[in-house]
């Protein structure tokens, strides 16, 4: 029998775990990820509870320990996984604060649905939190969870993370539930964001769009009821040490090699690893490829690509579509290029072991991260760590990283000519260059790791101000 009320509450979308079959009977699996290592690091040795859906619909399994975690799944029917997680989160919230890259849809069942999940889960973590207790709330799917945990718990200390960006508010007032989100964050002691960009976008909604209900000073906003939210920038990282560890083991190294040999020792070979999505710029990438090869600024024969596209949200057409423009170019770049057994391209679309990623990262001499809008990026965070001197890293100015790795080759991924160019700074820069780029930002991933983020983000919230 564990425990019913709990000093730290972690409210995310999933749970930390995932249902897979081992032989004929199923069995939870830590799923991959740092922010499942961080909170492991920050749950050690404290009180910890973490609320969230288990991927499947239907009745909720009972609460369980894992890790020294006890975790108690939420229920969603099928209808909400439509309505809540792939309409309204993932066709409304996701394309608008990504750019609009692809239009939004809003609908009002949605929302409806969206509203009512988020008051199942602050109900859960009303009833799991001790008294005083501190809950975290992540990421958009959740941003009406503070506002109703609030109304049930006033003694709580309410943190929000979002792990995606925050829009300007010309694109953020398309909306139609604007105002109720707004006031759900504003439920919250402390929101933390990827970039400064992004409070201060969610700031200025506030002020723009709720008026004389709130005063906003500074990063205080103080609503109708007295109580202040602070909104700032916390930008998450990766298990630094982890990933650098993992990285130089005999068995990752020894990987690598095999890697590159059987792409039959290629004089350069690039990588690219994304979830299959319209916002990671897979397409733009390809198409500066596309263009090199054929120009012959690459060489076919010479310079490998290798694309991981992580199968993500399948059932949304525009996933469905992003699939197809990224399968049909792969396949007419290989139909051109390719001789016996030596495509320049090779695309991978599933996932692997960290150890296997970690090999792929130390094989590759540029990685090619060229999203159109992203919230930090953490692969970018993660080649940076697989590399002691060597590498180098193309990274678009859209994502959260860029602000953080300075060193890198920076590109804006709608500039084909410009990115083109870049690609090939990168690869042709003197070794000496290269190493003190890779140098500078391995020093920044090392300092400020996921450890480091969870427990700024824990102190921030601990001391934000509840009174003006
Ligand atoms: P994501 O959009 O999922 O995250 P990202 O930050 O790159 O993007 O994290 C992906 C993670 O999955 C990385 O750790 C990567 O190594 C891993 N991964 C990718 N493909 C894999 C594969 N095929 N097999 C195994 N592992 C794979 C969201 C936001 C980001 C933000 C993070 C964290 O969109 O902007 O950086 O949350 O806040």
């Amino acid at each position: 029998m564990f425990k019913d009320k709990f000093d730290l509450v972690i409210a995310a979308n999933r749970l930390p775990v995932d249902r897979v079959r081992e032989g004929n009977r199923s069995v939870w699996r830590r799923s991959p990820g740092g922010l499942v290592t961080a909170m492991e690091s920050v749950m050690r040795g404290r009180d910890g509870a973490w609320i969230g859906w288990s991927g499947v619909p239907g009745k909720a399994p009972a609460a369980f320990e894992q890790d020294d975690m006890c975790l108690h799944p939420i229920a969603l029917s099928s209808d909400e996984v439509t309505d809540y997680y792939e309409g309204f989160s993932n066709g409304s919230l996701w394309p608008l604060y990504h750019d609009v890259i692809v239009p939004p849809t809003f609908r009002r069942r949605w929302q409806a649905a969206y509203e009512k999940v988020n008051r199942r889960f602050a109900e859960a973590a009303a009833d799991l939190a001790a008294d005083k207790a501190t809950v975290w709330v992540h990421d958009y799917q959740l941003q009406q969870v503070p506002q109703f945990l609030r109304e049930l718990r006033p003694d709580v200390r309410i943190g929000w993370f979002n792990h995606i960006p925050f829009p300007p508010v010309e694109l953020f007032m398309q909306l139609p539930a604007r105002d109720s989100l707004l006031h759900g964050l504003l439920g919250a002691d402390f929101l933390g964001f990827q970039r400064r960009t992004d409070a201060q976008n969610f700031l200025r909604a506030c002020r723009q769009l709720l008026g004389e209900d709130v005063a906003v000073r500074g990063d205080l906003v103080q609503n109708g009821d007295g109580q202040v939210c602070r909104a700032a920038a916390v930008p998450i990282s990766i298990d630094t040490r982890g990933m650098a560890e993992l990285a130089s083991t005999p068995k990752v190294q020894a990987r690598a090699a095999e890697i590159r040999e059987q792409l039959g020792n290629p004089e350069k070979l690039l990588l690219g690893v994304d979830r299959l999505d319209y916002t990671k710029g897979i397409r733009h990438r390809l198409k500066a490829l596309e263009e090199m090869y054929r120009e012959g600024s690459l060489n076919s024969a010479c310079t490998k690509f290798i694309q991981v596209a992580t199968p993500s949200r399948e059932r949304l057409e525009a996933y469905q579509h992003i699939r197809s423009e990224v399968e049909q170019t792969v396949g007419r770049i290989n139909g051109e290029h390719s001789s016996f057994g030596a495509p320049p391209v090779t695309y991978l679309h599933r996932s692997f072991p960290r150890e296997e990623m970690a090999a792929m990262f130390v094989a590759a001499d540029v990685m090619l991260v060229t999203p159109l809008r992203d919230g930090m990026n953490l692969v970018a965070k993660e080649y940076v760590a697989a590399h002691d001197d060597s590498g180098a890293l193309v990274l678009s100015e859209f994502t959260g990283a860029a602000t953080e790795l300075k060193q890198s080759y920076l590109c804006n991924p709608h500039d084909i000519a410009r990115t083109k160019r870049t690609i090939t700074r990168a690869l042709e820069a003197p070794d000496e260059e290269r190493r003190r780029r890779m140098r500078a930002m391995r020093r920044q991933v090392l300092r400020h790791d996921v450890q480091h983020w969870a427990e700024r983000f824990l102190s921030d919230l601990a001391v934000a101000p509840r009174q003006p």
